[in-house]
């Protein structure tokens, strides 16, 4: 089943959003695999955000990530990484549309209070990067039956 990293950023966990952005995943019916809150280390989110090494922002990103704990996680289930994208909306929350995560509770581009993974490749990335082959959890759920 393929799997997703998403992460409550700095600005979410400071905003009590936690439990509203599990919760919307959870109701989906995705499943959560793996979940830890953490500070992330300079290193990683320099590693995490590599693809963005060369862009005018890095800097203020890199310090924007590292500034409080995040909350990063691996969900499962059917296109989770594309549909997480669309529940998280438009990277700049002033075009993300209403009712998504970033459309909801975020305003400027630089605190838009949600990552997720892009693509398969990007997930199997990230998931390596955060998790380590660690800390997750293979279960069956028997509410998948009303799900699929
Ligand atoms: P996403 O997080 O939607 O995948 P991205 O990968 O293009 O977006 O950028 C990573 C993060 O960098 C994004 O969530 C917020 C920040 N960012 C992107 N564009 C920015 C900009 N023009 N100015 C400041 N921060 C920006
Ligand atoms: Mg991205």
């Amino acid at each position: 089943m393929e799997k997703t990293f998403l992460m409550v950023k700095p600005d979410g966990v400071q905003r009590n959003l936690i439990g509203e952005i599990v919760s919307r995943f959870e109701k989906k019916g995705f499943q959560l695999v793996g979940a830890k809150l953490m500070q992330i280390p300079t290193e990683l989110a320099e590693e995490h955000y590599g693809e963005h090494k060369e862009r005018p922002f890095f800097g203020e990103l890199v310090e924007f990530i590292t500034s409080g704990p995040v909350f990063a996680m691996v969900w499962q289930g059917e296109n989770v990484i594309a549909t997480a994208r669309h529940m998280m909306g438009a990277t700049n929350p002033k075009d993300a549309a209403p009712g998504t995560i970033r459309g909801e509770y975020g305003v400027i581009v630089g605190k838009n209070i949600i990552h997720g993974s892009d693509s398969s490749e990007s997930a199997e990335r990230e998931i390596g990067l955060f998790f380590n082959g660690e800390g997750l959890v293979e279960y069956k759920r028997d509410v998948n039956n009303w799900i699929y």
